[in-house]
This record gives structure tokens, sequence and C-alpha cells, in this order.
């Protein structure tokens, strides 16, 4: 280490004398009043500060330096591949002023960057990466695989590289080895558009987010007591009406199918899948507001905008409710591409026990009919569900009798325990937005728990993984969105991601503490948690 350190004294040097050289030509110097980094200098490059933790990372001495002569080779016949070189040459084009060509077929040489398939038994989504003095090579099975490892590499960059606007550089690679898997294959956020309606580009901006770290599905929450947020043939109230609101009584709004189809190829290009959900049978104002049939006493109510829950349901015993939710439910297997589909089935407050296994009874066969895999919310546990479904559990106990039986039996659990996993609470009681019946959620918090352990009788095995679900009743802008996000979702990402032998809370707080400048370059409004070393350069934003 001390060598390393040495090593790294010499490149400042030696950075410095070429950075001092260059004032007067083109392109910023450094040391203006714009540098973040105050007096100039650049932290060494290390390979240490990866988020999530990679399985294993082997330091060499080694270095590799991205120039104006460097290119990006991509494996011939796969339009994957050439597409993820693109989206790399993209990213650095911006930062680096440098042409960065996607040449495709060409063998891995001197001055590239390789995207291969090939030679990497690491998983669907796993690759190894490997930086020498010549270059980097990324080798995986799948693309899904080189698109993580590409992720991996934009970390080893300075964070200057994620500025959108050209910076000076150097933009050194540190040398080693990286061989990298996931322990769960479900990585989840959640988007609730319900509560408050975010347009498309805050969704593709938060899909851009959150696949930075590994992410891997986007849960849509499309339906609430305040708004219907998508288009269903057949039902144009939905939208023409039952969308026109929000929290707060705002204007609401929805996405039209071509929308929707545009968030869910966004994601796919980001490796991350779309899981829609319609919420029922609780949390359905909108849609009662919308078609009075769907009501008992056939009256619809007025449309909802305060943040009460629990006050909806469907009417479970007529017939409109099931022929409404089959095209629904048609509608949205059709438009996604990704297996599963939520149903929610949360805070049914108004509904019977015996209704509510009665409406599961019947919502969840026509998931299958139209066939994808149901999702819902751990409260479907009660209902006796097929073992294919998988449940979500957001409780704030270690015990959930229910959901322990449907384990045993053989589902699958996501999991999202509301005070360790919730974006949507607030870090402590000066923090602005957010709610706090959960908890206060610091990041150790976030981070300090393991979700093979966390729920009585629900063993690794069990668990598909986890999701950070953000909640939107206090939400209005993107700034907002990123504030509770960022940094608690790095958190929930690496423990779905990393093995549990590295969990470890001082190098997580150092490796969260790199990301900082990340964010700063990227324009990201985070909350600088005093529990974490924040790298110079690191701009925390505010709520
Ligand atoms: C509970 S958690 C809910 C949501 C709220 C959230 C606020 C869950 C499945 N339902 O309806 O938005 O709390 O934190």
């Amino acid at each position: 280490m001390r060598l390393r350190r040495a090593r790294g004294r010499w490149i400042r040097l030696a950075v410095l004398i070429a950075a001092v050289a260059m004032v007067g030509n083109s392109g910023p110097a450094w040391g203006t009043a714009d540098d973040p980094t105050e007096n100039g200098e650049q932290p060494e490059p290390t390979m240490g500060n990866i988020v999530p933790e990679p399985v294993s990372v082997q330091p060499t001495s080694a270095h590799y330096r991205i120039t104006a002569d460097t290119t990006i080779r991509v494996q011939a016949a796969s339009a994957a591949v050439a597409r993820i070189g693109e989206q790399l040459a993209a990213a650095l084009r911006r930062s680096t002023g440098y042409p960065l060509p996607v040449i495709s077929g060409a063998e891995p040489g001197r001055d590239t960057i390789s995207l291969l398939l090939s030679g990497a038994e690491v998983g669907a989504e796993g690759y190894r990466l490997d930086v020498t003095g010549n270059g980097v090579v990324i080798r995986a099975n799948e693309p899904a695989g080189l698109f993580n490892g590409v992720q991996t590499l934009r970390q080893l960059l300075p964070a200057a590289a994620d500025s959108a606007s050209e910076q000076p550089g150097p933009w050194l690679v540190p040398g080693g080895h990286v061989m990298d898997h996931p322990r769960f294959g479900y990585r989840g956020a959640m988007l609730d558009v319900a509560r408050h309606f975010f347009p498309v580009a805050d969704v593709e901006r938060f899909i851009d987010e959150i696949s930075l770290y590994k992410i891997n599905y986007l849960h849509l929450h499309l339906s609430d007591d305040q708004g219907w947020r998508i288009a269903v043939a057949g039902w144009p109230n939905l939208t023409d009406y039952g969308s026109t609101t929000e929290v707060g009584g705002g204007a609401g709004g929805y996405y039209t199918q071509e929308q929707y189809q545009q968030i869910v190829a966004y994601a796919k290009a980001h490796y991350v899948t779309i899981v829609p959900e319609i919420d029922g049978p609780g949390h359905t104002n909108a849609a009662l507001a919308s078609y009075p049939d769907l009501n008992c006493d056939g009256v619809a109510p007025p449309l909802y905008t305060g943040i009460e829950v629990g006050f909806s349901s469907f009417c479970v015993n007529k017939d409109e409710t099931y022929t409404f939710l089959n095209d629904v439910i048609g509608e949205l297997a059709r438009l996604t591409p990704g297996p599963y589909l939520h149903v929610g089935g949360d805070e049914a407050e108004s509904t019977t026990a015996e209704d509510y296994s009665t409406f599961e009874g019947k919502v969840l066969p026509l998931v299958t009919e139209h066939g994808k895999t149901a999702m819902g919310w751990h409260e479907l546990a009660k209902a006796d569900p097929p073992t294919s479904v998988v449940t979500e559990y957001w409780g704030t106990t270690s015990t959930d009798a229910p959901t322990a039986a449907a384990a045993a039996r053989g589902n699958k659990i996501v999991m999202a325990p509301a005070n360790k996993a919730y974006l949507d609470q607030k870090y402590n009681e000066d923090t602005k937005l957010g709610l706090k019946w959960a908890a206060y959620i610091e990041v150790a918090d976030a981070y300090n728990w393991d979700p093979a352990t966390y729920l009585t009788g629900v063993g690794e095995s069990s668990v598909l993984g986890v999701e950070a679900p953000l909640w939107s009743e206090t939400l209005v802008t993107m700034a907002n969105i990123e504030y509770l996000a960022f940094p608690r979702l790095p958190a929930i990402a690496e423990l779905g991601w990393s093995p549990q032998s590295s969990h470890n809370w001082s190098s997580f707080q150092r490796r969260l503490g790199a990301q900082g400048p990340r964010w700063t370059a990227m324009g990201i409004n985070f909350y600088a948690s005093p529990q974490i070393p924040w790298a110079p350069g690191s701009i925390g934003g505010s709520d």
C-alpha cells in the first residue's frame, strides 16, 4: 500500500506538470475557481471504491490511460454489445472530448477498451474486468454482464468522467482484476408515480441513476387513490378523468401506451426490467371515481388528493370488477416484456378478510392466464397464493407468520422492510421531505441488515432479492426524488448485489463517500449524510 501511495504521488506530480504546461492551450486549466477539488489535485484513482462491492478485486501497480487514441472494441455480430459500447463512448466523449470510436469485430489490442462475450464463468449478469497498461477488457456471458462491467469501469475513472461537459483529465484507470456477479437476481427500486405524477424524462433519469448501481428492476406504482397513470384501451375514463389530479390537487397526468413502451425500452437498454403495478382491492379510488360500476353501490366517489390510506375497495362480488381487471392486466401484459405484473394487495382495510381472499383468488389467475408471474405486497400471503406468486415484504417487524408460511410452501419473497429499505422515510427529524411512520432511516440503518436473515423463517433460498420503494406523497420534483434516493439507494443496491461476506460498514462508508463527486458531476441532488466521509468535490443538495 505504501508503494502504491508513493507511485500515486509521482503520477500526480507528472500530471500536475502536464496540467501546468496546458495552461494557455485549449480547454480549462486545473486550479481555477470552477474546479471543485480546490487545489486542482485529483484523488488517486483506486480500484477500492466500487459500489456495490464486487465479489473480488485484485489491484495491480499498472494503470491504463484513456487518450484521444483509445478505441472501444466490441464483439462482432452482437447489436446489444455494440449498443453498450456506444453508451460507454457517449458518456466518455462528453467529458473527455475524445472521439472514442466504437469498432466492431477487432481483437483486443493496445489502447482499447474491449467488450467481449466470452470466457467468463460469472452467470448471466456477472463480468470480469481486467485493466493493464494496454487497456481494459471486460468479459461476460451475456450483454447484461457487460453492461454491469461498464458501470464498474465508470466508477474506476475520475469523477469528472461523469460530467456532461468537457473536463481536463487525465483519464487514468487503475490496474487490476475484478470478478463479479450478483448475490440476488432481483435488485429493485420502486417509484410511486400515482401520488405525484412524474413525466417520462424523470423516469428515464431515475433509470440512469439506478442502473449505475446495478439495480435491475424498476417497479412502477401506476395506480392509487390519487391517480391512475396508464392508458388502457376500452377504459378511457381512467385517463380522461382518473388521472387528472394527484396529492395536493395538482394536475396529475398519465403515460400513453406509447410513452409506457418508451419507458420499457429505455429501461431495457439499461438492463432494467419494468414491473408495472396496478393496486387492488384497496388503493383504488381513482378507478372507482372513473367508473361507477366498479363500486358496490354504483356511485362513483369524488377524486381524492389527500394522503390517507385504507378507505377504498373494488366491489369484490361484482363481475364488472373482473371484466375490468382482466382488460387492465391483459393490456399491461401485452405492453410489458418482463416476467412480473404486480397486483398490489396492500392495506386493504376496507375489504373483509373473506372478500380479500375471494378477490385474490380471482385476480392472481388472471395474471397467469396472460402469461405473467404475479407479484404483490406481503398481505397476499394471507390469501394462500399459488407458490409461483412473489410477495414483497414491507413490514417493520422481523417476524410475519403468513410470510414465513408462504416461504415454507415455496413462494419467493422480495425484501423491502419499511424501516430499512423505504426511501420515502425521513433521514432524521430535520428532513423536510418524506414520511416517518416506519422509522427515521439514516444511511447506516439502510445498510446494516441482511435480507436473508431479517425475517424469521425466510432464509437465503426464499429471498428473490431486495427492493427500495420510493413513495411520492411528499415528492414533487426530480430533485426531491434524488434527495431521498441518494445515498440510501446504493446501500440497498449493495445488499442485493454483494456477497454477505463482504458486508462491512466502514468499507461502505469510504466507498460511498467516493460516489459524492460523481453525483455532483452528474447534477444529482443528494443528502450529504454526516455519517459518510464525502470525498473532495462532493456538493450535497437540499430538500
Ligand atoms: C404504505 S407500504 C403504503 C403506501 C404508502 C406508504 C408511505 C405499502 C405497500 N403501502 O400506500 O405510500 O406506506 O410510506
